[in-house]
């Protein structure tokens, strides 16, 4: 499989489940701006949504869109235990998390992102983070990660988003809970390995 991605964009979130996963998967980075990737490609023919991530499956196919991906990959290797099983309750329970992750948060920060953003309108757009950052702190106080005891892809995916905050001065310390929660995916050695991979962290001299 080969997954593309952009430095500690969204695919961080497919690029972490990965290794998590124990699974073998090439990188291939892709430059937004010119549409073209490391390895030679127009990523405009391997994913004509234009954006980031999309895996190349060994059997051709491309999927798209981060909570397809997180699955697909956790799916692969259940022995993992990154995902619920199928059909039952805590699989929904997790697709409500990664509905939460991508509406709520993936893509409040959409505004912020954009230059041409007007400052009233990032302002509500931080306001509207805050709401969603105060219901996150409220559940990680009943557990280490959001379903709990175990850490799954939707930890992976709201640690990737959440780690947007330091792009947009963002102060997490009124969300201890949440803060605690960053700090503990950090350290897990996979997701080190991943931040590494992706230039995101300097290796220890
Ligand atoms: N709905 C998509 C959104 C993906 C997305 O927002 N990708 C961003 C990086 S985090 C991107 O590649 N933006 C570049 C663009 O839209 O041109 C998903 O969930 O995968």
């Amino acid at each position: 499989m080969k997954l593309y991605y952009a430095t500690g964009a969204c695919s961080l979130a497919p690029h972490i489940v990965a290794r998590e996963a124990g699974l073998r998967v090439d990188l291939d980075k892709v430059d937004l701006g010119s549409g073209k990737t490391e390895r030679g490609a127009a990523f405009a023919d391997v994913n004509p949504k234009g954006y980031v991530p999309a895996l190349a499956l060994d059997s051709g196919e491309v999927l798209t869109e981060v909570s397809a991906l997180v699955q697909y990959l956790a799916d692969q290797a259940p022995q993992a235990g990154l995902v619920p099983a199928a059909g039952t309750t805590e699989r929904y329970r997790l697709l409500e998390w990664l509905g939460f992750i991508s509406t709520e948060i993936h893509k409040g920060f959409g505004p912020l992102w954009k230059p041409q953003t007007p400052e009233a309108t990032k302002a509500t757009a931080k306001e509207n983070l805050a709401k969603r950052f105060t219901y996150l702190e409220q559940h990680l106080a009943r557990g280490p990660f959001l379903m709990g005891e175990r850490f799954t892809v939707a930890d992976a995916y709201l640690f990737t988003v959440v780690n947007w905050t330091n792009f947009h001065g963002i102060d997490l310390s009124p969300y201890p809970n949440l803060k605690g929660f960053m700090e503990r995916v950090a350290a897990r050695p996979k997701v080190r390995e991943a931040l590494l991979a992706e230039g995101l962290l300097k290796e220890a001299a």
